[in-house]
């Protein structure tokens, strides 16, 4: 007897230091993706456009304050926020193309100084990507490109803590990306990547973080 269910999609995540080139990536595997008729959802994390989202904004843009802790269980709240969805999409082979998720709330807030294994715990449960894809870049070469400096985090010195608290955190699903490449070479690497990674998701389960 067979079973006709659907091939679920796949959760890939973009993550890496501000102005590593996530947001560019992703927009540009989101957009050939839909050209090759697969059905792809693009997401972003923080999401400013919810209640929480808002409050993050404020807090990055500077115009608010909140304590370490207080910050970075809402950044987590707006994750949760989006986990019915998500699975729904997955169900139905949508594939989410994700820009940063719960590694950019640990590296960030341990960077800060908190503890890291406390930093995971809001997360722990949310679902787990079938990649992450890194895009690893010298500070230097970040600060070099547009508008680096207007964000809360944007400054040379906190972006090396938080480039060595994302090397905490990879595991066996970390794919390492030079982000200094040209855009359109890098996007080729990571379209191969996430093809197969796409076909390998099909019939697994979604795991959880
Ligand atoms: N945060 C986030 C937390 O503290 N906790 C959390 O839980 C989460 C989820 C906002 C901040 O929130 C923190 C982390 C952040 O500090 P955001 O909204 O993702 O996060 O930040 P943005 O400002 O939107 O994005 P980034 O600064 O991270 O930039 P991207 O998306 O990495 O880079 P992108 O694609 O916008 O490119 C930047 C510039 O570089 C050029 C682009 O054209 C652009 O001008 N560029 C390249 N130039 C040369 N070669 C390449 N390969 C290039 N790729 C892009
Ligand atoms: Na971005």
């Amino acid at each position: 007897m067979s079973t006709s269910s659907l091939a679920r999609g796949a959760l890939i995540v973009f993550e890496g230091c501000d102005r590593s080139g996530k947001s560019t990536q992703c927009l540009m595997l989101v957009e050939r993706l839909k050209a090759l008729g697969k059905r792809v959802q693009h997401l972003r994390f923080p999401d400013r456009s919810t209640p929480t989202g808002q409050k993050i904004n404020a807090y990055l843009a500077n115009a608010s304050e909140m304590q370490d802790d207080k910050i970075h269980q809402l950044f987590s709240e707006n994750r949760w926020e989006a986990v019915p969805s998500m699975l729904e999409a997955l169900k139905n082979g949508t594939t989410l193309v994700v820009d940063r998720y719960a590694f950019s709330g640990v590296a960030f807030s341990s960077a800060k100084g908190l503890d890291l294994e406390w930093c995971k715990k809001p997360d722990a449960g949310l679902p787990a990507p079938d990649a992450v894809i890194y895009l690893d870049i010298p500070i230097e070469a970040a600060m070099k490109r547009g508008d680096f400096g207007n964000e809360r985090y944007e400054t040379r010195a906190f972006q090396e803590k938080v480039a060595a608290q994302y090397k905490k955190l990879q595991t066996p699903s970390w794919m390492m990306m030079d982000a200094r490449l040209p855009i359109d070479q890098l996007q080729a690497d990571i379209f191969n990547i996430a093809s197969k990674v796409i076909a390998d998701a099909q019939n697994a389960p979604v795991g959880k973080l």
